[in-house]
């Protein structure tokens, strides 16, 4: 077999042909690089009938730092092997893989043409109703299925052990944990909030709370996560949208892949306060968004919930109880991480273009403060907020601040 080298667009077309039995006459076919994302490369591969796939190559460093960041190709085969599993699980809304090859940590897979990113769509103000159900659906079915409460104790240890993913778990731990809450020269912070960025370095309160979450996000392997559920690993369109780029993917808490993703939904409500001037344009869009968060946690739970207590093969934990006490703790969990996840994306090393492609340098800095003081309100308060409407409370007394 050929070592690893990095895929040309050549190499991309080759690999997409040998691999598929879509192409037939190779010399019709062409090809782009168009990745935009920190850490691959990203081909696609077309034919002159119209048909299409996309070929992703992990690099050996990331992309968007160079090769002083080395980084381990092995995060293809966890992306590869958490997508499989979790189209087995949730077939609709997890993007289809073809063809992994360990050797070139190359993965073909379908091209989602007719899709957009979620967060493009979300800046300019669009609206999916059917966003919230389905990645309720996608999370409750994923996570459910690849915890305790289905799997067999030495099988889902088994499933542990092949999805460690120790690197990339590492850039979590950093980028999320440890980085904004000190002075690290990792963090990428907008002059306008300094001072609130600096206090961040000396919340010793916030700090113990923050810890907690990496705590359980280091020890507790709940269910096979996604890793890295933002808006830009989302794909959507009038009536569908399906999960890409799971190479972050391991056993964590549950909370983790629930709250990054609530978290992305709070960020682009923030934004939009610099994002679209026409004020009633932005409170129905970020009504919009405020339905989809209650809707989001509502129905997965929802579906959780009634999944423990129809398809839990565990003796002990088909307690009732607990699974209350389990989905209370969820809750918390889930808010602590969104606010986590508040915090990096405004003051750390990868931000959000949610904040970022606001052009008034002082509107934007007011949307980041806002982000961090959310953040920190819902990492602090995530165990006495008891619900949804007590969350929204929390939210609009921020925008009146
Ligand atoms: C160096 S990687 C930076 C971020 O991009 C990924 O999508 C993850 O969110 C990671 O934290
Ligand atoms: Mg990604």
């Amino acid at each position: 077999m050929a070592e690893y080298h990095t895929f040309s667009t050549e190499d991309a077309m080759r690999f997409a042909d040998e691999h598929s039995g879509l192409f037939g006459d190779h010399s019709k076919l062409s090809c782009e690089e168009f990745g935009d994302g920190n850490l691959n490369l990203v081909f696609r591969v077309s034919n002159d009938k119209g048909t299409s796939l996309i070929v992703k190559q992990a690099l050996p460093y990331a992309r968007c730092v160079g090769e002083s960041w080395p980084l381990t190709i092995d995060r293809a085969r966890i992306e590869a092997q958490v997508l499989l599993k979790h189209r087995k699980l949730c077939p609709e809304h997890t993007v289809e893989v073809l063809h992994y090859d360990a050797e070139q940590a190359a993965i073909l897979m379908e091209d989602l043409k007719h899709y957009r990113i979620l967060r493009t769509e979300l800046i300019s103000g669009k609206q999916f109703a059917h966003l919230a159900p389905q990645m309720a659906s996608y999370l409750a079915n994923t996570l459910f299925y690849t915890s305790d409460f289905a799997l067999t104790g030495p099988n889902k240890k088994q499933q542990v052990g092949k999805f460690l993913n120790p690197e990339l778990c590492l850039i979590t731990e950093d980028l999320f944990f440890t980085d904004p809450y000190c002075n690290h020269e990792r963090n990428n912070i907008h002059a306008e909030i300094r001072q609130q960025a600096q206090q961040l370095w000396h919340d010793e309160a916030l700090q113990a709370e923050v810890a907690q979450l990496k705590a359980d996000f280091l020890s507790k392997p709940q269910a096979l996560l996604h890793g890295d559920v933002h808006s830009g690993s989302i794909f959507i369109n009038e009536e569908n949208c399906k999960v890409i780029d799971a190479e972050f993917g391991f056993y964590g808490p549950i909370g983790f892949d629930v709250g990054s993703l609530i978290g992305n939904l709070l960020l682009n409500y923030l934004g939009h306060f610099g994002l679209t001037q026409d004020t009633d344009a932005r409170q129905q869009h970020q009504d919009y968004l405020v339905s989809q968060v209650q809707s989001l946690w509502q129905e997965f739970s929802a579906q959780f919930t009634q999944l423990m207590r129809s398809e839990c093969h565990e003796p002990a934990l088909q307690n009732s109880l607990y699974q209350q006490r389990f989905m209370q703790q969820l809750w918390a969990d889930t808010l602590g991480y969104a606010g986590c996840e508040l915090i990096r994306r405004t003051v750390g090393l990868a931000h959000v273009a949610d904040l970022d492609k606001i052009s008034n340098s002082t509107v934007r800095g007011q949307c980041e403060a806002k982000a961090l003081q959310l953040g920190r309100d819902l990492i602090m308060q995530r165990h006495s907020l008891a619900n949804m409407a007590q969350l929204m409370q929390l939210l609009h007394s921020l925008s009146e601040r």
